[in-house]
């Protein structure tokens, strides 16, 4: 058994009501706060509700990821190539246990998780002493990037 840490948005529909409903689907056993967030990188678009979940999973990595594809799809989410556009639900895999991974497809760490208050905020929730493999401390990147803006 492996604990995957998913972050979960949506800025589209019922937000809360999809992201604790793509965090019951997912197997989640814990999820931060929900939280209302300015958008990040296309900024032209509406407020965001974020929050991160703590899956336990015994799939691999990859099937895994696939799981999370379905429940975006299931729960409404068309993927129309707008790489930071709007949308229903969005989950990024951003944790699965100290694996470091670096496949075409698949990268853990999330590549994005130590610039964006929006993941690391409720991952510390979570997780406050979590080490982010390759990264640093949680709390650490947190504090980094709070420093800075
Ligand atoms: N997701 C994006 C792009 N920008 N901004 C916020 N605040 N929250 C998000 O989840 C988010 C974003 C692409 O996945
Ligand atoms: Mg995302
Ligand atoms: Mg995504």
């Amino acid at each position: 058994m492996t604990i995957a840490y998913v972050g979960l948005g949506a800025n589209l529909g019922d937000r809360e009501q999809t992201i604790l409903e793509a965090a019951h689907r997912i197997g989640a056993q814990r999820i931060s706060t929900l939280i209302e967030t300015e958008p990040w990188g296309v900024t032209d678009q509406p407020h965001f509700l974020n929050a991160v979940a703590e899956v336990p999973t015994t799939a691999s990595p990859g099937i895994f990821l696939l799981q999370l594809l379905k429940v975006e799809r299931d729960l409404g989410r068309i993927r129309d190539g707008n790489r930071w556009g709007p949308r229903l639900i969005d989950l990024d895999l951003l944790l699965y246990g100290n694996e470091i991974i670096d496949d075409e497809d698949l990268h853990v760490p999330h590549p994005h998780l130590h610039e964006r208050t929006f993941v690391l905020q409720p991952l510390a929730e979570l997780a406050p002493d979590l080490i982010v493999p390759g990264r640093g401390p949680v709390a650490e990147l947190l504090r980094r990037i709070q420093s800075s803006t």
